[in-house]
């Protein structure tokens, strides 16, 4: 197996704006602070920089407070990005935003866009074998179905899973650790969706650390998750632990925080 689902040579970020307070949470934990916000966002910054990729940094959008969390506004492949239809009314021209910085780095993108179709970035997990995608209360079949289509050209398979109930995207409960391997909770893990894979699970207690990004060398995991990082220092991986506690607050985590690719051309 190769190593292309983890090797980065670009990431896409964008700063959390002023308006962050107004962003979206399932609960309410607490207004976030900006300030702190904005130290963890620059360590995020600072360690995908250090594996050698390069990082856009985008500037903050202040009419969409939920404009920090640009993985739910495309899905990046190494043939091109597919920019998504968030299910989240407030979040849709998020992604219109982001098609140009795309289109630059591409050349060309393809778009999500019929009328009854959602799909957030945060619903799909790209492994070296195939494009497992969560409907949620953010991606419905008609988003799925959609981005088949659109991706099929480029040689990818879709394959159609399920976010446990009430958890906000598929990917808040798992992340790809390496070729073969998956970070998970038990709770996603017991839907038997990752069968052929090794699967890692988060501690007890730890389910909201199951959000990571393998990124190059380093897996960056948020603070705060002791048993699951000795977990995972114990298999051998570098890990980097970045500050969440803000992002949590919006039911963000690490993955949520950039677009991460290697275009072909
Ligand atoms: C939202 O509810 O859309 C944001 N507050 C959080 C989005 C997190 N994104 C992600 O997990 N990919």
């Amino acid at each position: 197996m190769s190593d292309r689902s983890f090797r980065f040579t670009h990431a896409v970020t964008r700063r959390p704006s002023a308006s962050i307070t107004a962003g979206l949470r399932a609960v309410d934990t607490g207004t976030p602070d900006l300030a702190l916000m904005l130290a963890h966002h620059a360590d995020y910054i600072a360690a995908l920089k250090e594996t050698g990729a390069r990082v856009v940094e985008l500037d903050p959008l202040d009419a969409y407070p939920d404009s920090v969390f640009v993985e739910d506004t495309a899905l990046c492949l190494p043939d091109g990005a597919v920019i998504m239809r968030p299910g989240a009314p407030s979040r849709l021209g998020e992604a219109a935003e982001m098609a140009p910085h795309l289109k630059a780095l591409y050349g060309e993108v393809r778009w999500i866009t019929g009328e009854g179709s959602f799909i957030e970035g945060g619903d799909i997990l790209t492994t070296e074998r195939e494009i497992l995608v969560g409907r949620s209360a953010r991606t419905n079949a008609a988003g799925i179905d959609e981005l088949a289509r659109l991706v099929a050209p480029w040689g990818h398979r879709l394959r159609e899973v399920v976010t446990p109930p009430g958890v906000l995207h598929f990917k808040t409960d798992c992340s790809l650790l390496d070729a073969e391997t998956i970070l998970s909770t038990p709770r996603l893990a017991a839907s038997g969706c990752f069968r052929g894979y090794r699967v890692i699970l988060t501690a007890e207690g730890e389910e909201a650390c199951a959000n990571t990004i393998r990124f190059n060398d380093l897996v960056l995991m948020p603070a705060g998750f002791p048993a699951t990082r000795d977990r995972l220092a114990a298999e051998g991986y570098a890990l980097r632990e970045i500050g969440n506690s803000e992002c949590a607050k919006l039911d963000g985590g690490m993955s949520c925080l950039s677009l991460r690719f290697t275009p072909r051309r």
